[in-house]
C-alpha cells in the first residue's frame, strides 16, 4: 500500500468504540427468554420441535414462498440442495462469492466451473455460463450477489435448453423481491443464510426454499440423516436440523426485522448521498425493480489510475479511526490455492471477478449504527480519500 500525503482540510474524529462491517439484530433479552420459556416444559432441544416448525410457517408466510425447510446453515442448506437434487460432475457457478459456496460444491464431490460475473450488476454473466457448459455439466448454482437479483430469465433459459438444475443462493437476499416477485422463486430452489451476519438471523441457521412440495419431503429427508421413522433410513442424509434455541431467536427476530430493514434503508440513503461525487468511488445501486434486501452497504473504489490499491488504502486507512470495513469477495475463490489451478480459475477467465474482488469495499451496515454515526462514517471517507 502506498503513503498518500496527508488530506487537507480538518481530521473527523475516530470513533471511541470499533465499528463494525455488522451488527447481529438481537430481540431484548426479556423477548427471547420470553420466546424459550416453553422449552423448560416441553424438554424438547431438537429434531422438528414445535418452535422449528413455527418458524417455518410463519417464514413462508412472511417470504410469500410455498415451502421452507429450515436447515443448521447456509453452507448446509446448498449441501443439501445439492445432495436432493442429485447433482453429479460439473457445477458452473460463480468465483465472486463466499468460500461457503465453492466449498459446499465440493463437498458434495462435485466440480465447480467458474464462469465470470457482469461488472455491472456482480451476478453469473450468462454468456460465461453457457461458454462453460460441458456433457459434464449438471447444474448451474448462481448467486444473487449483495441481494442483487442474478438475470434469471437468461439463466432459466439456458438450464433449460440444456436440461440443467438451476439453484440459487440467495444467502444475501431475504425478503428481496424482483418485480414484485419474490427472490425465492426463482430456479429449483434458492438457499439462505440465517448466520449472525445476516440481515435475519438465528445465530447460525439457513433455510431452502422451493415451490415444490415433493422437494421439500426429500430435503426433509436429507437434513434428518435420512430416517424416515425409527427402523427406516431411505437415503444417506446428514444432520442438518435447526434446533429449539435458534428457531426461538428466529421467531423473535422476525419481529424485528421490518424496523430493522427500515432503519438500514435510512442508512443506505445517508451513504448514498454523502459519498456521491468522490472521484472514482461508486455506490451500488439496485434497479427500481428491485426491492433490496438491505444485507450489506457496498461501495466500488475505482484502482485503475493508481498504482497501488486506492480500495486497499481505505480500508486499511479506515482502523485508525476504528472502522473495520470488509472486503468481501477478497480474495477471490478461484485465486484460493486450493482451486486456483482447476482450468476455469484462469485470471484471464474472470477478468470482472477479479477486478470486482480489487474494488469491492462494505461498509458498516445495521440499524444501530444510527444516522450520526453514517454520517460520520462518509466525513471520514471523504477525507480519507480527498
Ligand atoms: N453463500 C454466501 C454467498 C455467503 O456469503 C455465505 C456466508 C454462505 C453462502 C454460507 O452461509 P453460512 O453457512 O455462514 O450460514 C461472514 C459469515 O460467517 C458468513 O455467514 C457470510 N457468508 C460471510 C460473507 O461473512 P466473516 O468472516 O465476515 O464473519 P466475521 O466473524 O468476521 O463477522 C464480520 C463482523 O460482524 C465482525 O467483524 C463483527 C460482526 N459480528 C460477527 C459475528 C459473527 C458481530 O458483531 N457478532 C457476531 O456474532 O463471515
Amino acid at each position: 500500500m502506498s503513503e498518500r500525503e496527508p488530506r487537507r482540510g480538518r481530521t473527523p474524529p475516530a470513533f471511541a468504540d470499533p465499528v463494525y462491517v455488522t451488527r447481529p439484530l438481537l430481540p431484548a433479552a426479556e423477548a427471547y427468554k420470553l420466546a424459550i420459556e416453553g422449552i423448560w416444559e416441553r424438554h424438547r432441544l431438537t429434531n422438528k420441535g414445535p418452535l422449528h416448525d413455527a418458524l417455518e410457517a410463519r417464514l413462508q408466510a412472511y417470504l410469500r414462498v410455498p415451502q421452507v425447510s429450515l436447515v443448521s446453515s447456509g453452507t448446509m442448506a446448498l449441501m443439501l440442495s445439492f445432495r436432493a437434487l442429485a447433482l453429479s460432475g460439473q457445477v458452473i457457478t460463480t468465483p465472486f462469492t463466499s468460500p461457503a459456496t465453492i466449498n459446499a460444491i465440493v463437498a458434495c464431490g462435485l466440480t465447480p466451473v467458474f464462469a465470470d460475473i457482469d461488472s455491472r450488476d456482480l451476478t453469473l454473466d450468462p454468456a460465461a455460463v453457457e461458454r462453460a457448459i460441458s456433457s459434464h455439466t449438471s447444474a448451474i448454482v448462481g448467486v444473487h450477489i449483495f441481494g442483487m437479483p442474478c438475470r434469471t430469465d437468461s439463466l432459466r433459459t439456458i438450464a433449460d435448453q440444456h436440461g440443467l438444475r438451476l439453484i440459487y443462493d440467495g444467502a444475501h437476499s431475504f425478503g428481496s423481491e424482483v418485480d414484485g416477485k419474490p427472490i425465492t422463486r426463482f430456479g429449483d430452489l434458492t438457499t439462505l443464510s440465517f448466520h449472525a451476519t445476516k440481515l435475519f438471523n438465528t445465530a447460525e441457521g439457513g433455510a431452502i426454499v422451493t415451490d415444490d412440495a415433493d422437494l421439500k419431503r426429500k430435503l426433509d429427508l436429507w437434513k434428518t440423516l435420512g430416517m424416515q421413522d425409527e427402523v427406516s433410513v431411505v437415503l444417506p442424509g446428514i444432520n442438518g436440523r435447526m434446533n429449539e434455541l435458534e428457531a426461538a431467536l428466529g421467531l423473535a427476530n422476525l419481529d424485528l426485522v421490518d424496523a430493522e430493514r427500515d432503519a438500514r434503508s435510512a442508512i443506505g440513503l445517508i451513504y448514498s448521498t454523502r459519498l456521491a461525487g468522490i472521484e472514482g468511488l461508486t455506490c451500488f445501486e439496485t434497479p427500481s425493480n428491485v426491492r433490496r434486501s438491505h444485507t450489506y452497504f457496498v461501495v466500488r473504489v475505482d484502482n485503475r489510475q493508481q498504482t497501488a490499491s486506492r480500495r486497499d488504502y481505505l480500508y486499511e486507512r479506515l482502523k485508525a479511526f476504528n472502522v473495520f470495513v470488509r472486503r468481501y469477495f477478497y480474495p477471490l475463490c478461484s485465486n484460493f490455492p486450493i482451486y486456483r489451478d482447476l482450468p476455469s480459475a484462469a485470471p484471464q477467465n474472470l477478468p470482472a471477478a477479479n477486478r470486482a474482488a480489487k474494488e469491492v469495499l462494505c461498509l458498516p451496515f445495521f440499524g444501530a449504527l444510527g444516522p450520526a454515526r453514517a454520517h460520520q462514517i462518509c466525513a471520514i471517507v471523504r477525507h480519507i480519500l480527498a
